[in-house]
């Protein structure tokens, strides 16, 4: 058995001896990627029980265990961990890292030793997040887009929630750069644009907005940080500033963020699809095109958050015009998808199931997306639990489901190991069941006036949080079980074979299963396009030694 990148890594400073300090320096695109992991669930599941503390107060109506205020930090630190700690680093930091090298036949990202110190810039702005809790008078209470002039005058630690806000950005961005040139730069021979995986389509749109877009809200940070230490007036109205120029800057970076964390999302169903139909996927170059253009349509519609902050009603017209144009190229995606699976030989296997079932849901979250960028409805449902439920719906229901798809999928590749099908299937059905259990219900409250952002409730509401209060016992059951069947698998499953789902793209056709540290043995020719199959096989066959084509 040769050896795996598990066995050997190449290091940043010199070679160490102790396995611990190999994976604190290693420069190896895949142990990289399994930290990121590693890191971010530990704070998803924080953030997890923050969420849990909260559906636990709103149980019933009146205060249960905590006051308002404590409410006021749980959802913050809630908001903040699972956007800035969890998921926008997310897919990229983890599967681009991973497989995105892989796919393209390039032996590590261009910037290796660059890819270490963003991994630690990260674990920087994560300290400093942390740090926060616990220096000054306690976490910021301003919710996760700190919204002036509130965030301006409360006495909570908000501009280190900020700071770190702006290292995480700053790791964002130096991902984002890396991914541009390393595709650019380090495609196997015969691979144009139009022969790359979507996946890879998928973290290329998303790094031009990582570049592009996060400099802005760093921009915007560092703003409000002189504003609250120096009062120099340009949030706060009493100093001749505008509070709406910050929601403003601020959703000129977090709208396009959205769709940062959309389109990698949207590059795993693309090839989990295909793969599980056993079909070349439908419509390649519309999928392709479709990302780069919502990564472009996303700069131009930051307006519909703004709605009821006072803009002029032209404005509004045309923001809300704007935003309809996302549901496009979005709407073309999943027809392809659709199309793709039509006369497939369809295998529901576990990252299969996952697919579909984000179709579902992220159908919901996108559709209840399309009714709140109407301004009339918007003015009604804004701030209620209804734009709650479609953004978990959207975020949770499609990047983070999509996410825990990729895992499946790329599971054996990461590990050489396979996972308990049948424990794996019940874990998706606890998740699924409880998700839709927890959520949905919101849809209604919102509908009928619950506002979000609140501790406390009129009685007619209760039905509602409680259902919601056991969807979400069903649901975080279902998260942990998912992980102890991972676990399990990782520790005790049966080895792979380095092609398990008879995949076509280049990451499945390694020599060994994990791959070895420098990934494929030859760098090999790519003369055909990313998913052929005939009759329900692949087309394209390696020698895995070679890389030369035996079909
Ligand atoms: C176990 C699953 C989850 C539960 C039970 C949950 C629950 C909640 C609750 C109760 C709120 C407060 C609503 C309000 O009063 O306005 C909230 C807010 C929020 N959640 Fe979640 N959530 C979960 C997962 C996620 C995930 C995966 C994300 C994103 C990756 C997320 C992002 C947010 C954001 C951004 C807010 C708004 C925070 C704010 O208003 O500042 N949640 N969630
Ligand atoms: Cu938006």
């Amino acid at each position: 058995m040769s050896k795996t990148y598990f066995d050997e890594t190449h290091c940043a400073i010199g070679h160490p001896k102790s396995t611990f300090m190999q994976w604190m320096l290693t420069i190896d695109h895949k142990r990289i990627g399994i930290m990121y992991a590693a890191v971010m669930f530990v704070f998803f599941f924080v953030a997890v029980f923050t969420a849990f503390a909260m559906r636990l107060e709103l149980f019933a109506p009146g205060g249960q265990y905590m006051d308002g205020d404590t409410f006021n930090q749980a959802f913050t630190l809630h908001g903040v961990i699972m956007i800035f700690l969890f998921i926008i680093p997310g897919i990229p930091a983890v599967f681009g890292n991973i497989v995105m090298p892989l796919m393209i036949g390039a032996k590590d990202v261009s910037f290796p030793r660059l890819n270490w110190f963003t991994f630690w810039l990260y674990i920087a702005g994560c300290c400093i997040a942390l740090a926060s809790l616990f220096i000054g008078e306690g976490v910021a209470d301003t919710g996760w887009t700190f919204y002036a002039p509130y965030s301006m005058n409360t006495g909570t630690n908000v501009i280190m929630a900020l700071v770190a806000a702006f290292v995480l950005g700053f790791a964002s961005i130096l991902t984002g750069l890396n991914f541009l040139v390393t595709i650019h730069r380090l495609r196997a021979p015969g691979m144009t644009f139009f022969k790359m995986p979507l996946f890879v389509w998928g973290i290329y749109a998303t790094a031009w907005i990582q570049l592009l877009a996060t400099p802005v809200v760093g921009i915007t940070l560092v703003l409000a940080i002189l504003e609250k230490y120096f009062g120099i007036g340009i949030f706060d109205p009493a100093k001749g500033g505008d509070p709406v120029l910050f929601q403003h800057l601020f959703w000129i970076y977090s709208h396009p963020a959205v769709y940062l964390m959309i389109l990698p999302a949207f590059g795993i169903m693309s090839e989990i699809i295909p793969t599980f139909s056993r079909k070349e996927v439908f419509g390649y170059r519309t999928i392709a095109l479709s990302s780069a253009s919502i990564a472009g349509i996303g700069y131009l519609v930051w307006g519909h958050h703004l709605y009821t902050s006072g803009m002029s009603d032209i404005a509004k017209t045309v923001f809300s015009f704007l935003t309809f144009f996302v549901a496009i190229p979005t709407g073309v995606k999943f027809y392809d998808w659709v199309a793709t699976m039509y006369q497939g030989k369809i295998v529901l296997s576990t990252p299969m199931i996952w697919a579909l079932g984000t179709i579902i849901t992220f159908a919901i979250g996108g559709i209840t997306g399309i009714t709140i960028t109407m301004i009339g409805m918007d003015v009604h449902l804004q701030d209620t639990y209804y734009t709650v439920a479609h953004f978990h719906y959207a975020i949770l229901g499609g990047v983070v489901f999509l996410m825990f798809a990729g895992m499946h999928y790329w599971f054996p590749l990461i590990t050489g190991k396979m996972y308990n099908e049948t424990k794996a299937k019940i874990a998706f059905y606890l998740n699924f069941i409880g998700f839709n259990l927890l959520w949905f219900p919101m849809f209604i409250a919102g509908y009928y006036g619950m506002p979000r952002r609140y501790f406390d409730y009129l009685p007619e509401f209760e039905i509602y949080h409680q259902i919601s209060f056991i969807g979400a016992v069903i649901f975080i059951s279902g998260l942990i079980y998912m992980f102890w069947v991972f676990f399990k698998g990782w520790t005790k499953g049966e080895a792979t074979t380095p092609n398990p789902w008879n995949a076509t793209t280049l990451e499945w056709h390694l020599p060994t299963s994990p791959p070895p540290l420098d990934n494929h043995s030859k760098v090999p020719y790519v003369d055909f396009d990313p998913y052929e199959y005939k009759h329900g096989e692949p087309v394209v066959k390696f020698n895995y030694e070679t890389m030369q084509r035996i079909d």
